[in-house]
């Protein structure tokens, strides 16, 4: 495996455990260590327990991961390194595979000299999987015997004995999550894989096989990306255009560190960068984006300048320079401190000078050797820059025209009447009738009515002048008072929760991605800090006599049916679907879709930006194949298009 890191010189010691706390902890606040318990947290157990694997593989020891979901929802991961350490350990008198699976943050890389590189936010491990499954067992192969332990909710059931012989080492773990810890305990195939196969482009050389077997399939899905990050690049660049052939790969080390950026442009507008310290990815950026960016912007106008493709007196921002760039940045380091809000942001100012001048010196020579390339990019660049002057013209002029400045808001909006905006709410509502339920419904001390109809513009396909034009957006951009792009400034924002509310059908759908688009090119801050939702509305009424309920699920209208019969099987329960938001009298829209009380709002995340720039790609680009294929394979979801 000629890509991962080398081997450390160090081997495992049984006295390195360091042993922290018990696992009552975990199953009492899940949340402090998977970060929910809601689908997000069941998903995180299986990246806790792969990245256990990966962390042996970062190590030289193990070339291959498979995950499967088995029927009813268990999770099996295998991997082919040294497997878990079977002695006994000196401190507890116990396995040391025990002692890692029953004892809060035990595990070789807390102790000195461990790991080069580890995980280390979500390092909290085996420990915490186990207390959270109902079950759990791991057959360990190693020293030609295959060693067997099982527990629940983090107690040991079994000892660990010997059950067989092998001719190979590694490690199996599988288990099933505690029905009594999660909200729900199905498995969402498509999001690990997603998942997986990030790391797979992450570690070159290292290859994961997924499977979901609980539809009886039998063949594996196979990632194995030998050009690593050079083709994540490529991946996310599959629907579009580029401007220059190939992919530009820098990489560097340090002694305790390395950095590696892959980068292209492509002929969009919009910029396009995912970045990752040990693996985990930072989406708010942080020291390692910011060495990239300015190494870029500088190297790139000295470039410019020298090979005469700017005149002496042009100079090229930060923005032109990332016009339709997509760029991926991964940092490997010992200590990686994350910061900001919700610990996505890398720390290391150190990480800001690697990153730096890998770029500035890998670039440049790039350039140098290629300069057919070095001309696209310039080109796409200086247009970039004319196009910023325009736009800024044509925003300055709708300023005038339209007061943005005098703090008018448009006619569109009906206003609450508090104006501190973290106790705000704005709602944006599809079409007239539910607009009109809405204001009539809605609590006017703090909730905000903006109503939007007809066919948005695709934001996609249109530069940033066009868009403050827009009949649609201006009003919302004016509403949410914190402008767009990189002018966006999230303090000034006047709505702490913007809630989108939207029929679960195609045109409801439609709009909820136009916006989600919208807002994921132009306001993305407001998605990164959980401002932004989806307002879930009932899809069923119940009655039976007097009594009316509910439903914002199948499951839930089974069970309310049954509960309103009682003991009385022959009971008649009536069971209509809504039709629209615009059938519910206001009475019914407040109490079942926007009494803070009694509603359900579905946050939006940025968990994957990477998969939502796919679709976003998809639905709204300009090559139309891909986007009937993906309507095709996913038309069963179309009504639940959510991000
Ligand atoms: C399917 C999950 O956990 N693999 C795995 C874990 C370990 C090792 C190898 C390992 C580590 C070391 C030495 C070392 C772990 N060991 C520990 C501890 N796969 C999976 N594969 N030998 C083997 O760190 O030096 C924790 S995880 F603490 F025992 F060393």
């Amino acid at each position: 495996m000629s890509d991962l890191n080398e081997k450390v010189t160090q081997e495992y010691d049984a006295s390195k455990i360091q042993v922290l706390e018990g696992l009552e902890a975990v199953r009492m606040r899940p949340g402090m260590y998977i970060g929910s318990t809601s689908s997000s947290g069941l998903h995180h157990l299986v990246y806790e327990i792969v990245d256990n694997a990966i962390d042996e593989a970062l190590a030289g020891y193990c070339d291959h991961i498979e995950v499967v979901i088995e029927e009813g929802d268990v999770i099996k991961v295998t991997d082919n390194g040294r497997g878990i350490p079977v002695d006994i350990q000196e401190q507890t008198g116990k396995p040391a595979l025990e002692v890692v699976y029953t004892v809060l943050h035990a595990g070789g890389k807390f102790g000195a000299g461990g790991y080069k590189v580890s995980g280390g936010l979500h390092g909290v491990g085996a420990s915490v999987v186990n207390a959270l499954s109902d079950w759990l067992e791991v057959d360990v192969h190693k020293n030609g015997n295959i060693y067997h332990m099982e527990f629940s909710r983090g107690e040991k059931t079994k000892d660990m004995e010997i059950v067989g012989t092998t001719d190979r080492t590694g490690t199996v773990v599988r288990f099933h999550p505690d029905p009594e810890m999660f909200d729900e305990t199905v498995y969402d195939y498509e999001t690990l894989h997603v998942r997986m196969r990030e790391q797979a482009f992450l570690n070159a050389g290292l290859r994961i096989s997924t499977k979901d077997e609980r539809e009886g399939k039998e063949a594996f899905d196979e990632m194995y990306y030998e050009g690593g990050i050079r083709e994540f690049v490529t991946f996310i660049n599959k629907n579009k255009t580029p401007v220059h052939e190939g992919v530009v790969y820098m990489q560097g080390d340090r002694e305790d560190a390395t950095a590696e950026v892959a980068i292209q442009w492509n002929d969009g507008y919009n910029e396009n960068m995912v970045s990752f310290a040990n693996n985990i990815h930072t989406p708010e950026g942080g020291m390692h984006e910011t060495g990239f960016k300015t190494a870029l912007t500088r190297v790139l106008n000295a470039y410019g300048h020298k090979a005469k493709l700017l005149k002496d007196d042009d100079s090229l921002s930060g923005e032109d320079v990332r016009e339709g760039i997509t760029a991926v940045i991964s940092v490997k380091l010992t200590n990686p401190q994350f910061e900001g809000q919700t610990k996505a942001k890398l720390g290391n100012s150190e990480m800001r000078t690697l990153v730096d001048s890998v770029v500035s010196a890998k670039l440049d020579q790039f350039l140098e050797e290629n300069p057919a390339v070095g001309k696209a990019i310039i080109d796409k660049a200086m247009t970039a820059s004319r196009a910023r002057e325009a736009a800024r013209k044509a925003r300055e002029s709708v300023r005038r025209k339209t007061g943005l400045e005098s703090g008018q808001m448009p006619e569109k909006l009906q206003d609450c009447n508090e104006r501190d905006p973290s106790l705000c709410e704005l709602y944006v509502v599809e079409g007239d009738s539910a607009a009109g339920s809405a204001i009539q419904g809605r609590d006017s001390r703090f909730q905000a009515i903006l109503a939007m109809w007809g066919k948005m513009l695709n934001v996609e396909k249109a530069r940033a002048d066009k868009i403050y034009g827009n009949d649609k957006l201006y009003p919302m951009i004016v509403a949410l008072g914190a402008g767009i792009g990189q002018e966006f400034n999230i303090d000034k924002l006047r709505y702490h929760k913007i809630i989108i509310m939207a029929d679960a059908d195609v045109d409801g759908s439609h709009i909820r991605t136009l916006l989600l688009t919208f807002f994921f090119r132009y306001m993305r801050p407001l998605i990164e800090n959980g401002y932004v939702y989806s307002a879930v509305p009932p899809l069923y009424k119940l009655s039976r006599g007097k009594t009316q309920r509910v439903a914002y699920s199948d499951d839930e209208r089974d069970a309310i049916s049954s509960e309103l019969r009682g003991d009385n099987p022959n009971a008649k329960v009536d069971i209509s679907r809504f039709k629209g938001l615009g059938e519910m009298d206001p009475e019914e829209l407040w109490e079942t879709t926007m009494n803070p009380e009694t509603r359900t709002l579905r946050r939006i995340t940025l968990d994957d930006a990477v998969k939502a720039d796919e679709v976003f790609t998809i639905l709204m680009g300009e090559e139309v194949e891909p986007r009937k294929q993906w309507i095709e394979l996913n038309a069963k979801y179309v009504v639940n298009l959510d991000f």
